[in-house]
């Protein structure tokens, strides 16, 4: 059907963002396309929906109801192929919920929301109106240790615990209201994290952690998964931006460019300064481009770059990448420009200036650092 929306994707080898105007979208209307989604009835208030690591236990968290239902995969199946349905809504039809269940959990607790898994078999649900963890088999439909939580727990994440393969060492309860818990700071207390030991029959509370903003869906993994596929700095050799230099030389030669009313600045940044780091010749009315390359190739020395007067007043660089700041200067002055991220001890003295002449004025285009001077032609 027609709609309007823009597809934005940005090309790795120069870093530059690229919007695509798009004029359709497909749409599948379950009605049209029988099979593609089942209703799985849930009392009361179904909240979260998660499924076992093996796949076979659906486990909805009706949010209403004391008793947690389970239902199972391997049960839906059937139920599907044998039409064992109670009834149809817009082409969606609706299972019976006898036909799927596995069984309900009674009296787990109140207001389940979530539930995560272990490596061994056993499932944990956040009680938000109880405010506690409860351990349960799902197979066994049998609740095996609570724990209390401070307090109004919503998400709970355990490393994996969402995968076919969790990591069932610990587990973070993420705590919606901490009411008496933390420093009376103001009118707003800050949220609640808690590391629950869960590799031992019974859970033990470790850390107890002030958070910000409602803590939600999260997830864990060993680091030993990130730290192969980290990245410490972009290949300064492979950055293809078509204003990136390579060198501070590179830079003065390069220089200043006026193209009309638009001016492109060819800048590097490296530890402390920029190159150029003093430019004249910019005019009132001049639509200036500063496209800075970081020329660093050493880990965690991102430079920032800020312009005094620009509507986006600074952007951040990593190792080996070239961003561009646009500035229109409405009068004539000395503005400065210096990086905002604390780079090295001369961090502080990490800056330079531009000269805005009067619109009509002939001041040449001039620019450098230190005895590295160049003018245009
Ligand atoms: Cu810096």
């Amino acid at each position: 059907m027609k709609a309007i929306y823009y597809h934005n994707y940005v090309d790795p080898s120069t870093g530059i963002a690229k919007a695509e105007k798009k004029t359709s979208v497909t749409v599948l209307l379950p009605k049209d396309c029988p099979g593609v989604a089942y209703y799985l009835p849930t009392p009361k208030s179904p909240h979260g929906v998660d499924v076992s690591p093996d796949g076979e236990y659906i486990i909805g968290g009706g949010k209403l109801s004391v008793n947690q239902p389970i239902h199972s995969f391997s049960k839906m199946i059937n139920a599907i192929k044998n039409k064992q349905f109670a009834g149809e809504i817009e082409g969606i039809p609706i299972l019976k919920y006898e036909a799927v269940n596995h069984c309900e959990v009674k009296n787990i607790c109140l207001g389940p929301l979530h539930t995560e898994f272990d490596d061994k078999g056993y499932a944990y649900v956040s009680c938000f109106i109880s405010s506690e963890v409860v351990k349960y088999s799902p197979k066994e439909c049998k609740v095996l240790d609570r724990i209390p939580v401070y307090y109004s727990i919503g998400h709970l994440v355990i490393p994996g615990g969402d995968s076919a393969k969790p990591w069932g060492k610990y587990l973070i309860a993420m705590n919606k209201i901490t009411k008496d818990r933390y420093l009376p700071t103001g009118p707003e207390l800050p949220h609640a994290a808690q590391l629950i030991d869960i590799s031992g029959k019974k859970m033990k509370m470790l850390l107890d952690f002030p958070t910000h903003g409602e803590p939600h869906y999260a997830q864990m993994i060993p680091a030993d998964l990130v730290v192969k596929h980290q990245k410490k700095i972009y290949d300064l050799g492979k950055n293809k931006h078509p204003y990136a230099v390579k060198s501070e030389d590179e830079a003065i030669k390069k220089g200043v460019v006026r193209k009309g009313n638009e001016v492109h600045i060819y800048m590097t940044a490296i530890r402390s300064h920029f190159t150029p780091d003093n430019i004249e010749g910019i005019k009132v009315g001049d639509t200036v481009y500063f496209h800075v390359t970081n020329i660093e190739q050493d880990w965690d020395i991102p430079h920032g770059f800020a312009m005094f007067g620009a509507d986006v007043p600074n952007v951040l660089i990593m190792p080996g990448e070239t961003l561009t700041l646009k500035w229109k200067p409405e009068k004539p002055g000395v503005y400065p420009f210096y990086c905002t991220d604390f780079c090295s001890a001369l961090h502080q003295e990490m800056q330079g200036y531009v000269r805005v002449s009067p619109r009509n004025s002939n001041v040449k285009l001039c620019w450098g650092t230190g005895n590295k001077r160049k003018c245009a032609d």
